[in-house]
């Protein structure tokens, strides 16, 4: 008798903490599908409704020989993808992709992220640096922030993203950028450089579907031209941003760009037309030196730094030579005149 209540003692323990579980796991599945469900109905998430917070500037302030201070910010601004297309991204400071940061290898970031959504948590994911996922990368609350230190220990050219769960909503939505950390020795090639630009690929999909960034094809995909100082081309990554406003050399130059593509799901196939890559770093690495490079593969989040020289005036176009892509928007110009300044001509299309 005393084996038969141990046994069914055993029993309803056992069915009590199955159910416990199962109502956990109720509880995060209907968690979920609540996040589920504000991701894949392809409309505005309440809160954000009426919501178009101005570009707050990156704010980047060197504390030391080898430390930087980076305060950003996660808020939620309209960016023209197309004319008829306003879309209410998920940002870093209000850009997307978001501002390009510059750092030197062998810096401490001291970096604070300030959540200005009041609806949903952020994060961030520097590709560039050495740091514990699960402690440094981890969500800050709507209307909170939070401070994060990690070192920058190798050189080259890297993604930024929000990492907050479903990673692939946040990224899709806009939250991606570029970190260029320089060489402590530089490029082999950098006194024979003339004109530096940075470019980032990205693409866009129907608002806030999770179903479509998950199983569609991209409605746009977009180059974007990101400011090193001041005065620079700065574009969020609208279709014909770089047609529209033309990078400009002159004859003669050797140009250095700094490549990045934050996807979030395709590669990218780098190629300017009417040239040939002198010298591609490949992630923007020093040690990575390819030569004589047509096209420069990017996978999703890879960067490169490729050079080139200009030898006659005119208009090259910057493409994916994935022409899908290409079609969709990803196609820029780089005029190149006698003297490196506008001379208003008709750029070539693509
Ligand atoms: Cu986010």
């Amino acid at each position: 008798m005393k084996k038969f209540f141990t046994v069914v003692s055993v029993i309803v323990t056992s069915v009590m903490v199955l159910s416990a579980c199962n109502s956990a796991n109720s509880s995060n599945d209907q968690q979920s599908a609540k996040v589920a469900k504000a991701n894949t109905s392809s409309q505005v998430i309440v809160p954000h409704k009426d919501l178009n917070q101005k570009p707050i500037p990156l704010n980047i302030e060197r504390v030391g020989e080898h430390e930087v201070n980076i305060e950003m910010t996660a808020q939620i601004t309209d960016v023209e993808i197309t004319k008829d297309n306003l879309y209410k991204a998920w940002t870093f400071n209000g850009e997307a992709p978001g501002p390009v940061i510059v750092v030197n290898e062998g810096d401490k970031i001291n970096f604070t992220l300030k959540n200005m959504d009041p609806s949903i948590p952020h994060s961030m994911d520097f590709h560039a640096v050495h740091a514990s996922p699960s402690q440094d990368f981890i969500d800050v609350m709507p209307n909170e922030t939070g401070s994060f230190t990690y070192p920058a220990n190798n050189p080259g050219v890297f993604m930024y993203h929000c990492g907050t769960k479903p990673v692939l909503a946040h990224i899709a939505n806009g939250m991606h950028g570029t970190i260029i950390v320089k060489p402590k020795n530089g490029y082999p090639t950098d006194t024979e450089i003339d004109r530096e630009f940075v470019i980032v690929q990205n693409e866009w999909y129907r608002y806030n579907d999770l179903e479509d960034f998950t199983n569609g094809v991209p409605s746009q995909v977009v180059f974007s031209a990101k400011a090193l100082k001041e005065g620079d081309i700065n574009t969020n990554g609208s279709v014909g941003a770089l047609v529209d406003t033309p990078l400009l050399a002159k004859v003669g130059d050797k140009v250095r760009i700094y490549i990045n593509n934050v996807g979030p799901n395709e590669v990218s196939s780098f190629h300017i037309v009417g040239t040939v890559f002198d010298h591609v770093y490949i992630d923007g690495n020093p040690f990575n030196l390819m030569k004589g490079l047509q096209t420069v593969m990017l996978p999703a989040s890879g960067g490169a730094v490729v050079e080139f020289t200009v030898t006659k005036e005119g208009s090259y176009p910057i493409v994916t030579h994935q022409f899908n892509h290409a079609t969709k928007g990803a196609v820029g110009t780089l005029k190149v005149t006698k003297d490196g300044l506008d001379d208003n001509s008709k750029t070539m299309s693509h």
